[in-house]
């Protein structure tokens, strides 16, 4: 683990990407054996990243174009997302988003856009999530990166459920960036902190969840418990007990989040933006790191955010 806010900062962003790119190749499979996992951390060929990294250097680009503190412009934010999913449709989007997109483009107000989604109750997919990790670079504290992590979901997913599991990433990427590089996490009191950031009760209940996984369990346990599917509810928990369970190695975290399967992208992304985040671009594994699409930008924007 380092102590260097920069190469923290570089490592959770790469983290997400690496995690997404190394998933997407397993994306809806019941689970993913440690061979397969091998095999497309040392193949050649560019590892591309999907709909997760896209929207997370969208969130990321927000904050560098702006000056620090200013916080998010809404519609800005929206707007900017759905460009990029006009722009690149073949990044595997969820399969809700782009009705709320199409409406943002069209001229809708975003608040109204996201609501309509899903028969008006807007979405609880782990889209608002799985690109929330730019503000734990823009925020000075954790509770402050769940109220950005909030706004910035709530763009899209209306739904609590949705909207406030960003909240929680966020402020679960911030702390796990602001851990003590020496001294060993306590998995107790990082959900505990996290639980105090975002006064949500279905949260508090799905962190409690979380906190009642045994530490030792396999990731087919882990996801028999928590779940690993496209929802939010679903896939946060589990790509918070894999970092808790490889908080010092952001390899081992993304492996565990990839092998339980499901929405093994965006599990791993989650879980490959806490432990970069706490550990460092310099501890992610290299092979991998040198073929992944856009490592440039990400590592550039990393190192522009940490200011
Ligand atoms: O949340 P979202 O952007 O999806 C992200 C996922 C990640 O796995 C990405 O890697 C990508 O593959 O997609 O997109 P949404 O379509 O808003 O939500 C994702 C899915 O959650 C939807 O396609 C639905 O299956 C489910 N879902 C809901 N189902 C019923 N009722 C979300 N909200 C609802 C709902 O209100
Ligand atoms: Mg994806
Ligand atoms: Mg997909
Ligand atoms: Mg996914």
């Amino acid at each position: 683990n380092t102590a260097d806010p920069r190469d923290r900062a570089a490592g959770l962003l790469l983290g997400a990407a690496l995690g997404d790119a190394l998933g997407s190749r397993f994306e809806g499979m019941s689970a993913v054996r440690a061979d397969q996992l091998d095999e497309v951390e040392t193949s050649e060929g560019e590892l591309r990243y999907t709909d997760d990294t896209v929207l997370t250097l969208v969130l990321a680009e927000h904050f560098a174009e702006r000056s620090p503190g200013s916080g998010i412009q809404q519609q800005d934010l929206a707007l900017d997302f759905a460009r990029a999913w006009r722009a690149e449709p073949g990044r595997g989007w969820g399969g809700g988003i782009g009705h709320v997109f199409r409406a943002v483009l069209s001229g809708s107000e975003w608040s109204s856009a996201a609501r309509n989604s899903f028969g008006g109750q807007g979405s609880y997919g782990n889209g608002a999530a799985m690109r929330v990790s730019p503000v734990a670079l823009a925020a000075p504290t954790p509770p402050e990166a769940a109220t950005l992590g909030l706004r910035s979901g709530e763009v899209t997913h209306a739904h609590p459920d949705g909207a406030h599991a960003a909240a929680v990433q966020g402020c679960a990427v911030h702390l796990a960036l602001s851990t003590p590089a020496d001294t060993a996490l306590d998995p107790d009191r990082f959900l505990d902190r996290v639980a105090g950031c975002c006064p949500d009760s279905r949260w508090i209940s799905l962190l409690e969840r979380t906190r009642a996984v045994p530490r030792s369990s396999s990731p087919a346990e882990a996801a028999e418990r928590l779940g690993n599917d496209v929802t939010a509810p679903g896939s946060v928990p589990l790509a918070l007990f894999s970092f808790l369970r490889h908080p010092d190695s952001p390899r081992e975290a993304v492996r565990f989040a990839i092998a339980a399967g499901g929405d093994t992208d965006t599990i791993g992304s989650m879980a490959g933006a806490l432990a970069g985040a706490r550990c460092g671009a310099t501890a992610l594994p290299p092979e991998p790191l040198r073929r992944l699409e856009g490592a440039g930008r990400l590592r550039e924007l990393g190192t522009l955010l940490a200011g």
